[in-house]
């Protein structure tokens, strides 16, 4: 049983340790919403807001999540007490979208679940795996040659499948370098969004390169298009930003708009949701995977737990904390195997310490909502 006494907001600026480029722009430094939901025991559990600084990968961004999560949904979850984090999720039913906001919350209460349980949140959502398997996401980078060393750097470090980000002006020829100089590692490309049905014939032509899957290759609303798309080419295609729930990944299956399915645990609310859409497409065999909101530790740690579910059968973005920050917010850091694989910690709750010290001194702002 939890009884939720305070809801605690704390904005926090990180600058990346490398630009992260997009089909949508670059971004240098991070503005990230920590979430910290306390009990009226005095039990505590951290979440935090995965959206981006403006709305271009979702609607929601920094600052309309902090008015959102303060004036809205915050009130709506303190001061009541809920049977199971679960239930977190049907408090906030009346506000529609926001799920990145609502996910903060809801993943915060299952961290102070579990915490309270004694248990490892990964066991207590009902994870299957002591290791996970990572993969990168490089972004768009300004010349070929310093995103082929990016590359070998990632490989060298062990890790188990390259992304990198494609845009129309950063597409075919930059593949075909890859694999002239890799060969045939374990490749794909996430476009966010940034293709038409018209760019069709450019797809059947990429399909020469054997990619493990094509990332969001059109728009995020789109499910129609993308199974126009997948039907004229070979490789899967993989969508991140067009499910955004369990009715999305039904509708997508139904209308075979993609082969596999990214979950992040923002994009669809928190962990109630990405659990029923894990388990829509294990019984359809759908592999989905963990993607990326380049989160700090906590979101990360959220991540780790969540790829330990049965259906998350392919190398996430989950990777390392020194391949986005100079000096992560929890202890330890995330670090990965030369084996590229994350063992999943067996602490109570998230499994790391987040280091209040250290998330005072880079706060810009904090507000406390309680009863
Ligand atoms: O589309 O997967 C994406 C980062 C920000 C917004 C969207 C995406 C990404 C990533 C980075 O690809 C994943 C990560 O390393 O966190
Ligand atoms: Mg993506």
């Amino acid at each position: 049983m939890l009884k939720i006494a305070s809801i605690t907001l704390t904005e926090i600026n990180l600058p990346l340790v490398h630009f992260f480029e997009t089909s949508f722009g670059r971004t240098y430094e991070r503005r990230i919403i920590l979430v910290r939901v306390e009990d009226a025991d005095g039990g505590e559990g951290w979440g935090e807001v995965t959206c981006g600084e403006i709305p271009s990968y979702s609607e929601e961004w920094t600052d309309s999540a902090w008015v959102t999560v303060e004036k809205i949904l915050a009130p709506m979850v303190v001061g009541k007490t809920f049977e199971r984090a679960v239930d977190v999720w049907d408090s906030m039913r009346q506000a529609r979208g926001h799920r990145m906001a609502k996910a903060s919350i809801e993943t915060a209460c299952w961290d102070l679940e579990a915490k309270k349980l004694g248990i490892p949140l990964w066991r207590h959502i009902g994870g299957v795996r002591t290791e996970i398997e990572c993969g990168v996401s490089i972004g768009i980078q300004d010349t070929v040659e310093e995103l082929l060393t990016k590359i070998r750097t990632e490989l060298d470090a062990g890790y188990r499948r390259i992304k990198i980000k494609i845009s129309p002006r950063w597409d075919y020829d930059v593949i075909a370098k890859v694999r002239e100089t890799f060969g045939n590692i374990r490749l794909m490309g996430d476009a966010n969004s940034a293709y038409s049905l018209d760019n069709a014939e450019l797809f059947k032509r990429m399909d020469s390169f054997e990619l493990m899957m094509f990332e969001q290759p059109l728009a995020f609303d789109d499910l129609l298009c993308h199974s126009k798309l997948q039907a004229q080419i070979k490789t899967p295609i993989c969508l991140d930003e067009s499910i955004r729930s369990p009715a999305d990944a039904l509708a997508a299956i139904e209308l075979k708009a993609g082969r596999i399915i990214n979950v992040k645990l923002g994009r669809v609310g928190g962990y109630g949701q990405a659990k029923q859409i894990e388990e829509i497409c294990r019984n359809a065999g759908i592999p989905v995977w963990c993607g990326g909101m380049l989160e700090s530790g906590i979101g990360r740690a959220h991540n780790i737990a969540m790829s330990t579910l049965a259906g998350f059968t392919l190398p996430g973005d989950v990777s390392a904390s020194k391949r986005y920050w100079h000096e992560d917010i929890i202890s330890p850091e995330v670090e990965v195997t030369p084996e590229g694989t994350i063992i999943v910690p067996d602490g109570p709750g998230i499994g790391f310490e987040v280091r209040r010290d250290r998330v005072e001194k880079i706060s810009v702002k904090s507000v406390i909502v309680e009863e």
